[in-house]
């Protein structure tokens, strides 16, 4: 799946592969500057060029060669009861897309405890031979029979198998640029979160990172699963509880014990580290919720299968939803051509005094053709 976007509609031009051209086309487009979601001032001005953290162009990774393992268990997945619960936000806290609440059942399920592994992922890249978004060169002659007529071919040094990782400035900068801490790498991908001189040895039993929405998709099916709906994944989270806006309950993210692997100290220059991680932390560092899961706060993006809408909630407020799968289609008003899926949980880049997307009912987008060292999944099954 392309995304061409604002960054073609406005001029900016096909370096939209780029993240920081991508990123020039969210500020002209919108007039309204924004990073990702990490980093928004909480309120109704947030808008979201997570968009425009990028289109890669490249062309969607296609499952259909991938057969499921046969082997599928409960192992490592804890049972979610089936329920009602009023989906979106019950506070003030949320942003125009968390409302309004509407009620919603979901069936029971089994999810996977903590985000899908380095170890699992490679166990399912050893077996199937799959290749990775980030880890394919985009075809120009292939692309551009995507795109619109005349297009420009972009530099050669833009087609090229790579991904964002996460660079903070050294210093207090202004948050109206988000590509002064996010970075197109060549070379960056799932084995090497951060670029080529990175590596997961030793770190079998974090999350991986920098998985598209499509390898996602891939794994869920070899491993015979899926991935959550996003009404599976808010009900999940909240764990039982009623209308808390956190999956530990009403707590302040900063009192007491470190509660998930956030942002501590002053974004993006300086994380203080206090929750004892400055980036990606191994499942497990952080208690489960009531439901046995891990992380399901903050350390990295969950992707959920549905498509992101940021009206979907007014549509789906007249009448109860029995298991609701998202909307027929995505649509972002911020970046209306590209098609964004929803991710859930926020991250080890979220900060209290920000988007604070640890919340439950925090929602947000990206295109399913895109990677970053902070975003990884889990799945469902039955
Ligand atoms: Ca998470």
């Amino acid at each position: 799946m392309i995304g061409t976007g604002k960054n073609i509609n406005s001029g900016i031009g096909i370096g939209a592969i780029a993240m920081v051209i991508a990123m020039a086309g969210c500020k002209q487009s919108g007039g309204k500057v924004a990073a990702r979601t990490d980093s928004i001032p909480k309120g109704d001005t947030i808008m979201s060029c997570t968009s425009n953290l990028p289109s890669r162009f490249a062309a969607a990774a296609s499952t259909d060669s991938i057969v499921a393992n046969g082997k599928s268990s409960y192992a490592g997945m804890v049972k979610i009861p089936g329920g009602d619960f009023q989906m979106g936000a019950a506070d003030k806290e949320g942003r125009p897309d968390e409302y309004p609440q509407h009620p919603v059942h979901v069936d029971g399920f089994y999810m996977d405890a903590t985000e899908v592994t380095n170890a699992q992922f490679m166990e399912f890249v050893k077996a199937t031979g799959y290749v990775t978004t980030a880890e394919r060169t985009p075809d120009w002659e292939e692309l551009k029979k995507q795109l619109p007529p005349g297009t420009p071919k972009p530099a050669d040094s833009l087609l090229t198998a790579a991904s964002l990782v996460f660079t903070p400035p050294a210093k207090p900068i202004a948050l109206n640029d988000v590509s002064q801490w996010w970075q197109w790498v060549k070379g960056a991908n799932w084995k090497h979160p951060q670029g080529p001189a990175s590596s997961i040895k030793g770190k079998e039993n974090y999350p991986v990172v920098q998985v598209s929405w499509d390898d996602a998709m891939a794994y869920a099916k070899w491993a015979g699963k899926r991935l959550p709906t996003e009404a599976e994944w808010e009900w999940a989270a909240r764990a039982g509880l009623t209308n808390q806006p956190f999956t530990w309950g009403s707590e302040a993210v900063e009192k007491g014990q470190p509660k998930a692997n956030i942002w501590q100290g002053h974004f993006p220059d300086r994380n203080t580290a206090t929750d004892g991680f400055a980036r990606v932390a191994p499942v497990k560092s952080f208690a489960a919720n009531a439901y046995g899961l891990y992380d399901i706060a903050g350390n990295v993006w969950e992707w959920c299968s549905d498509w992101y809408r940021s009206d979907y909630y007014t549509q789906a407020a007249a009448k109860r939803s029995v298991n609701p799968a998202g909307p027929a289609a995505s649509y972002d008003p911020d970046e209306p051509t590209v098609p964004k899926r929803v991710v859930r949980g926020g991250s080890f880049l979220c900060h209290a005094s920000y988007c604070a997307s640890y919340r439950v009912s925090a929602r947000m987008k990206t295109s399913p053709d895109t990677g970053l060292e902070h975003t990884g999944f889990r799945c469902v099954k039955k």
